[in-house]
């Protein structure tokens, strides 16, 4: 029988879940053990528990960036000492497209250290867009801010996913950049979305936030309606010359906590384990698997630091038993 009651039941069942931060902190709060089997528990429901994604970067513009992100190599505020390069041509993208696709990657991501591209950069990433998806890659790209019309530029170039990370709690933005807002972000991602294209959105952790901090980000990402597709989670990697080269690394377990969050508040979503891989040994990486990561950055270079070559990964996933999704 169909009463009002159930009819209301019904339909809230099928709302999505909002989260608390205090509800995440919970999470991060349990007994490990107990986390991860949760976190299992959920990624098996959703998912192939034995296969990992792997997308491939490639920086198709480097350094000389506007803005301040304290965390950044590319930021022309910080010295570095990286070499800025200019927009890559057409060619040389397509080249590394198809060698990340011949090792395995099944998305390519192109990266631009831009505050947000301009009209004549946006005809030239759409060329590059259009040829990465001709090889039958997923694309991805991550240019910074756009403005009213550019999404829907991206998506007419066939555009499947584009990056755009919250990176950090809304409290703790403003202490790691200032030349945008953390408001900003979300007017981007907001504009993505209606676009039609997958949102690739996730967070760094161990800038010297609080757990409730690192909680809170999470929050924020699994109370996106819909929860991005894609959620990279990076441990951060200390850059010499930024304002963080001497932030106190994070607790390895306190990394995998993160992750098994991650999982359990955005259940359908893909959780990238991201930056910071190659500074991780194998079993901490196979614990952020057991945890729930069903992703990862795949090819000897992030963006402008270093990742696990790809031999090593094929050595790991056929020691772990894992196959490419
Ligand atoms: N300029 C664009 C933007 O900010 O969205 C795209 C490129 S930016 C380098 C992409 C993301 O890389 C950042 O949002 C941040 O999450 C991540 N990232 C940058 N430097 C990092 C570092 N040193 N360690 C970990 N993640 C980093
Ligand atoms: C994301 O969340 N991590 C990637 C990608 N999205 C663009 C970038 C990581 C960059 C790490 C530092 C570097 O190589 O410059
Ligand atoms: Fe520029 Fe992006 Fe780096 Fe910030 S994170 S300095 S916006 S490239």
């Amino acid at each position: 029988m169909h009463t009002a009651a159930t009819e209301r039941v019904s339909k809230d069942s099928h709302k999505q879940k909002k989260w608390t931060t205090a509800e995440i902190q919970a999470l991060f709060e349990l007994p490990f053990n107990d986390l991860l089997y949760r976190a299992q528990q959920v990624h098996r429901a959703h998912f192939d528990a034995n296969s990992v994604q792997r997308s491939t970067l490639l920086s198709v513009k480097t350094g000389g960036c506007s803005e301040d992100c304290g965390y950044c190599s590319q930021s022309a505020r910080n010295q570095t000492g990286l070499e800025r390069e200019s927009l890559l041509g057409i060619d040389e993208v397509v080249a590394a497209a198809r060698a990340a696709k011949e090792k395995g990657a099944s998305r390519f991501c192109m990266g631009a250290a831009w505050r947000g591209p301009k009209d004549k950069d946006l005809e030239q990433v759409a060329g590059m867009i259009r040829a990465v998806k001709a090889l039958g890659l997923e694309t991805c790209v991550t240019l910074g801010m756009l403005k009213e019309g550019q999404a829907e530029q991206l998506k007419a170039a066939g555009l499947d996913y584009y990056n755009h990370n919250l990176d950090t709690a809304p409290e703790f933005y403003g202490s790691i950049v200032t030349t945008h807002s953390q408001a900003d972000r979300f007017d981007t991602l907001h504009k993505v979305r209606e676009a039609g294209i997958n949102v690739c959105c996730g967070g760094i952790v161990g800038m010297g936030e609080t757990r409730a901090g690192r909680a809170g980000l999470i929050a924020e990402l699994a109370n996106m309606n819909p929860p991005p597709e894609s959620v990279p989670i990076n441990n951060l990697v200390p850059v010499p010359g930024t304002p963080l080269a001497n932030a106190e690394s994070i607790d390895p377990f306190e990394f995998v906590r993160t992750i098994a969050a991650a999982r359990i508040t955005m259940p359908t979503s893909l959780v990238r384990l991201s930056a910071g891989r190659q500074e991780m040994s194998d079993e901490l990486q196979a614990l952020c698997f057991l945890a729930g990561a069903n992703s990862i950055f795949y090819g000897d270079k992030l963006l402008t630091t270093g990742n696990p070559e790809a031999g090593r990964d094929e050595r790991l996933f056929e020691r772990l038993g894992l196959r490419s999704a």
